[in-house]
């Protein structure tokens, strides 16, 4: 498996810490993937569109002979499998795996962006993705995640409730 990836994992409907680890186990049993590591999951107030339930969110490193396209297609596939529906944007969903860092490519197509556009301002992303990868570089942005997560201004709250590696 010759790519290292990040994923960022969140839900906030039904069994939101079952529907990330089921997330993660489906990522794993690809055969072109391997989850490498696993961030702790936290509950974090939702940011963006603030009617909606708490989300659980975790961020997993995966070694991958999969593209960044072909990655994403996989995505859409667990969500799918997943009983996720359409989409209210920001809005509550029953699971949601963005990519967020693919090696150190910099990717600006329409329905694929990578870096994740978002990933530098919220902390549900970057709180989990600097305990598995705190000296990533951004390859945009050139800041190391825990850089990002100490400059971070947004306030939204960001609470751990299970430690993975124990
Ligand atoms: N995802 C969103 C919008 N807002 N808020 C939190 N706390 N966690 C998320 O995963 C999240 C969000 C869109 O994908
Ligand atoms: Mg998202
Ligand atoms: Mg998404």
């Amino acid at each position: 498996m010759a790519k290292k990836a990040y994923i960022s994992i969140g839900s906030n409907i039904g069994d939101k810490i079952g529907n990330c680890k089921n997330a993660i186990e489906l990522l794993n049993e690809h055969p072109q993937v391997k989850v490498a590591k696993i961030s702790d999951f936290y509950e974090t107030e939702p940011v963006g569109y603030k009617e909606q339930e708490w989300f659980v969110n975790c961020a997993v490193e995966i070694k991958t002979d999969l593209n960044p396209k072909e990655l994403l297609l996989l995505c859409r596939t667990i969500e799918a499998k997943l009983g996720r529906e359409k989409k209210i944007k920001y809005g509550p969903r029953t699971i949601d795996l963005d990519i967020l860092l693919y090696n150190n490519d910099i990717i600006d197509n329409t329905d694929l962006k990578i870096p994740h556009p978002e990933m530098h301002k919220r902390g549900f992303v970057l709180k989990p993705l600097s305990d598995i990868a705190a000296d990533a570089v951004h390859p945009a942005l050139k800041r190391t995640i825990i850089e990002l997560l100490n400059n971070l201004t947004e306030e939204a709250a960001v609470k751990k409730i299970w430690t993975a590696n124990t």
